[in-house]
């Protein structure tokens, strides 16, 4: 084993706190929920016990209507705000009321097909399959195809420029005090602004007055954008799972499955822009599609087969994204105004977010550019380490560092 293999190992070893996986130390103190399903899938590739472990300690936080939280707080902490005491949800375990990108069931099936137990895989299959119902009925009740985020942090890319419109709609007062914790770990110039977390905070207020009922909050919400990427994921996590249902001998399911997956195919399908050269999320509110160029536009690969015309110029606008980078690929381009290589979402590299462009390239056959983005990553990281995410015009490490999911993404894409 190569030293970096090592050492991305020991970081999923260091970050265990029984069971389960925490992001980093201090900055992330609890259980994420797509930061734990890119983690099982690192350990299905060298110790499957450990990874399912890892997604039935999630699922310990799953609510009765199928959703799996955000944050699960299997212990106290108080080294992150916004904890337990702010999100007044009321399941046996404390969690947050939101979600996060629906990776859980791609974990799934890695696990499976590295041969975990059907014992064990059951019991996970059936709680991603009550997770994908959840979707669609609570994110989809109008049954467009795309399903929707009611919090940029479901989205897992908290302030990405493509809810900068959005957003500017939420209030910024709150009930709640907003007392960041975040800052005090890492160089306030690489998080979001105060007023994001004052909108941020506007909505988890606005969802605990609805006791968390998701149907009251579909119609509450200030904030609820229809998103290609979340969609993608889905789908992708979907199709495998439909595979999975056959495979356990679940006729139903995988019926049931298929039918969920035709309807995001279809909703996919009309989100593409030839115009743009890529898939656009729709801003429910306003009725506009996203006009912001991110990776999520580029996330649905991951779940089809695109027609060799819209491929090709895809992969030309993805490469057109990467022209002068030194660290590729950044998830704004550099040439849109709301780009900032450094802070956060709004434009740096995520070791998870090129492994899963990685896997959505090699479906459709971009070989080579899919090369150049393992490439490039996997030597940033043996560059600079294991950190949250670079800046991709310096390459230098960015947010918190000795971080779980960019350890997963190198164990996966440096093999
Ligand atoms: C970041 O999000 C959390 C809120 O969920 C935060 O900033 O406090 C995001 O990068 C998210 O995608 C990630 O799951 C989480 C933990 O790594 O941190």
């Amino acid at each position: 084993m190569s030293d970096f293999r090592a050492i991305a190992r020991g970081i999923l070893q260091d970050n265990d706190r029984g069971g389960y996986t925490v992001p980093t130390a201090g900055l992330y103190p609890f259980q994420w929920n797509w930061d734990s399903a890119f983690v099982a899938m690192a350990f299905a590739e060298f110790d499957v016990p450990r990874g399912c472990l890892e997604l039935e300690r999630l699922i310990e936080g799953q609510w009765d209507d199928g959703m799996i939280p955000h944050i699960v707080f299997h212990q106290p902490s108080d080294s992150y705000f916004p904890g337990a005491d702010v999100w007044r949800t009321s399941h046996r375990i404390p969690t947050s009321g939101i979600t996060q990108p629906p990776v859980f069931g791609m974990a799934v099936k890695a696990l499976h097909d590295s041969g975990a137990p059907a014992e064990r895989i059951r019991p996970l299959f059936h709680a991603a399959l009550r997770y994908h119902r959840w979707w669609y009925s609570a994110r989809d009740p109008e049954g467009t195809g795309l399903v929707a985020l009611l919090h940029p942090w479901e989205s897992g890319s908290d302030n990405s420029p493509a809810w900068d419109v959005a957003l500017a709609r939420v209030p910024t007062t709150t009930t709640t005090p907003v007392k960041r914790k975040d800052t005090g770990h890492v160089d306030p110039a690489m998080r979001p602004r105060d007023q994001d977390y004052q909108r941020f905070i506007h909505l988890v207020d606005t969802y605990a007055a609805c006791g968390w009922d998701a149907a009251e909050q579909w119609d509450a919400a200030p904030f609820k954008v229809a998103c290609v990427q979340t969609t993608g994921i889905l789908l992708a996590a979907g199709e495998g799972l439909q595979q999975l249902a056959r495979a356990l001998g679940e006729e139903a399911a995988a019926a049931e499955l298929d039918a969920m997956n035709a309807r995001s195919r279809a909703g996919l399908d009309q989100a593409w822009s030839d115009a743009d050269s890529r898939f656009r999320s729709l801003d429910l509110v306003s009725g506009q599609r996203v006009a912001a160029p991110t990776q999520a536009c580029f996330i649905p690969l991951l779940a089809l087969d695109l027609p060799a015309a819209r491929m090709a110029a895809a992969e030309q606008e993805m490469r057109r994204w990467c022209e002068g980078m030194l660290v590729s690929f950044p998830t704004t381009p550099r040439d849109y105004p709301g780009f900032e290589p450094r802070r956060y979402w709004r434009g740096s590299v995520w070791p998870i977010i090129d492994w899963l462009l990685v896997q959505g390239l090699l479906r459709n056959n971009a070989t080579a550019l899919a090369e150049d983005i393992r490439h490039s990553i996997v030597t940033a990281l043996e560059t600079a380490g294991f950190c949250e995410y670079f800046d991709p015009t310096t390459g230098e490490p960015c947010g918190g560092g000795h971080f779980s999911w960019t350890a997963a993404a190198y164990l996966h894409l440096s093999q």
